[in-house]
Order: structure tokens, then C-alpha cells, then sequence
């Protein structure tokens, strides 16, 4: 099999569609690189002495662990110095990152998730890094959070790594959706999964069930149908699936198909969801979407959203078309 290496597929795509610029490039590189440092470190484990609490909290009030910290080091660290971004923000920061004035500035802005699925961690269940890239507004001088308050029909780039059995890297750059697998022993990418796309029809759904009693009205619907198996509406046995790292969850989603909801609920009716919408739902729901699925809060199409602020929450519903529109179809009853 001739190998196709991350930066091979970066250049042939910018040679055939014009689509990803050299800054856009390194970009890409460069995160590609900081995942394979945290990849590496997740694969120590105890032996690196990387598990458990960081003893701090996060700006949304949640406990941080060490690897959650250490993987936000090593994403700011590898991106501040090549000249190809403007600032970045992280769900483990409270206000953005502009790059430092020691560094000369480009025109992107990056945002991620560092550390997916924060409570797998310590258990040795998949996890991941989410990844988000918009372009600067033009004219702006000094970042501020407003630059980053875009839909994420503006991103120009999206992407998510798993740590799990095999670390593997999706990406999207606005055609299509690639996978490449971390070849340890050379240290490289290597495309492994050309034009992924997400089956239309499934037979899996995944959401925290723990959370029914808090359900609104259109979810508690949509379960109870899917729940009812062969002998309710839907008229065939539906399987669950949680794995409770998002990365993971929509890595399956996008190999054989299916359904995850984070809905809102009833718990906190001010809040919308648990999931944000900056560094997890559009990164996400654009990746869904090049690959042929959809994802939408329960009324509308995630990326047509107006973030408010950085750190919003969103309800999620994302991955084959004719589960999402279904369950959407409900609220919008
Ligand atoms: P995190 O960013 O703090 O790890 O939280 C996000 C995670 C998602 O990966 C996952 O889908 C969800 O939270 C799991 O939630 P729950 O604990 O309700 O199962
Ligand atoms: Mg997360």
C-alpha cells in the first residue's frame, strides 16, 4: 500500500482545490504534532505520573486533571511561536490567548478542547483533543473574545484526535473528511481513510440515559420510540452506545453511523445543554456535516448559531441525517 503521509495529503489538496494555504498548513501541522505529544503522554499513564487532579478548576467550575492541564500547555506552547495565528482559546482558560508580542502574528484563531472526556482519564477509556479554526475579522489589531464570536459556518478548518486503542486524527478543511492513523515507529500521520462519510440510516443512538427524568418532552419522545424497538412506531430494535468521550462517541458515529444527543434539560433550564458550542459542537457538527450527517440543537443547524460568548453551552444532536432531522422535527412540532 503506498502511504500517504499528513503533509502529503495537505500539499496535493492545496495543489488541486487551492483550499488550505501554507500558513493553514503549518497550522494544521503543528496541531497535528501537539496531539502526538499528548498522545504520547496519555499512553504513560501512571508510569508518568500524569493521572489524576490537577487540584484546580476550570471557568466552568470543573475540576481539572493533570492531563487536562498539561495537554492545554502543550497546544499553546507548539502554537504560539509560527507565525500563523493571531490568538486562541481553550475550555480550559477563562479568557483568550493572544499570541505573545515576542512572536509575529498570523491571520487564524484556534480554539480547542484539550483534553475530551475528562472523565475516562484516569481509566484508560478513549479520549481525545477537538479542534477549531476560524480566520481573524479583517482589520483586527489586538484579539479580543469578540474576534472569536463567529457561527461555525466560518470555520475553516475542524478536527478531533482519539487516544484510544489506535490514536487516530480526522480533519476537515471544508472537502470532505480524512482520517489518519499515528504510526508510532515513524512518528508520522499516515491518511488511512479517504472521504469518511456517515451512513444516512442507523440502528444506534447514543445519550446519557442517566438524565430521562430531566428530559424534555420532544427527547423523552424520540427515546421512547427508539426504546419501543419493533414493536413501537419505529418498527425496528434500535442498540445504545455511551461512551462518554465526544470524541469517541462521534468516531463511531462517523465509521458505521448513528445518533448522539447531549439535549437540554429540565435539571437547569437556563442552561442549554452541557456541551460548548465553540470547541465541541461546531468542530463536530462541521466534520458531521462534510460528512454527509447533520447536527442541530434541536431547532436549528448548530453552525448557523451567533455565539453570545466564548464559553456557551449548546444542546447536541449530530450524525445521520434522517435520525437528526427526526428528532428535530419534534422540538420544532
Ligand atoms: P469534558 O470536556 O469536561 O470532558 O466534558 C465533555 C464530555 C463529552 O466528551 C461527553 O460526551 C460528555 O461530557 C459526557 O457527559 P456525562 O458525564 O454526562 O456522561
Ligand atoms: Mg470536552
Amino acid at each position: 500500500m503506498k502511504r500517504v503521509s499528513l503533509t502529503q495529503y495537505l500539499v496535493e489538496e492545496q495543489r488541486l482545490h487551492n483550499s488550505i494555504p501554507a500558513e493553514l498548513r503549518l497550522l494544521i501541522e503543528v496541531v497535528a504534532r501537539a496531539c502526538k505529544t499528548i498522545s504520547h503522554a496519555v499512553s504513560k499513564g501512571a508510569l508518568g505520573e500524569v493521572l489524576g487532579s490537577a487540584g484546580s478548576e476550570n471557568v466552568q467550575g470543573e475540576v481539572q486533571k493533570k492531563l487536562d492541564v498539561l495537554s492545554n500547555e502543550i497546544l499553546l506552547e507548539a502554537n504560539e511561536w509560527g507565525g500563523h495565528l493571531a490568538a486562541m482559546a481553550s475550555e480550559e482558560m477563562e479568557t483568550i490567548h493572544p499570541i505573545p508580542n515576542r512572536y509575529p502574528k498570523g491571520e487564524y484563531m484556534l480554539l480547542f478542547d484539550p483534553l475530551d472526556g475528562s472523565s475516562n482519564i484516569d481509566v484508560n477509556v478513549s479520549i481525545g483533543t477537538i479542534f477549531s479554526v476560524l480566520k481573524a475579522p479583517e482589520g483586527m489589531k489586538e484579539p479580543t473574545e469578540k474576534d472569536f464570536l463567529q457561527p461555525g459556518s466560518k470555520q475553516v478548518a475542524a478536527g478531533y484526535a482519539v487516544y484510544g486503542p489506535q490514536t487516530v486524527l480526522v480533519l476537515t478543511t471544508g472537502d470532505g473528511v480524512n482520517c489518519f492513523t499515528l504510526d508510532r515507529e515513524m512518528g508520522s500521520w499516515v491518511l488511512t481513510e479517504r472521504d469518511m462519510k456517515v451512513p444516512e440510516e442507523t440502528k444506534e443512538y447514543a445519550i446519557n440515559a442517566s438524565n430521562a427524568r430531566h428530559w424534555y418532552p420532544p427527547v423523552k419522545r424520540y427515546i421512547d420510540e427508539l426504546q419501543a424497538g419493533d414493536t413501537g412506531p419505529r418498527g425496528k430494535n434500535f442498540n445504545m452506545r455511551w461512551i462518554a468521550s465526544m470524541v469517541a462517541d462521534v468516531h463511531r458515529i462517523l465509521n458505521r453511523g448513528g445518533i448522539f444527543m447531549y439535549p437540554a434539560d429540565a435539571r437547569e433550564p437556563d442552561k442549554p445543554g452541557k456541551l460548548r458550542l465553540m470547541y465541541e459542537a461546531n468542530p463536530m457538527a462541521f466534520l458531521i456535516e462534510q460528512a454527509g450527517g447533520a447536527a442541530t440543537n434541536g431547532k436549528q443547524r448548530i453552525l448557523d448559531i451567533q455565539p453570545g460568548k466564548l464559553h456557551e453551552r449548546v444542546a447536541v444532536f449530530l450524525g445521520s441525517k434522517s435520525e437528526v432531522e427526526r428528532v428535530t422535527s419534534y422540538h420544532n412540532e
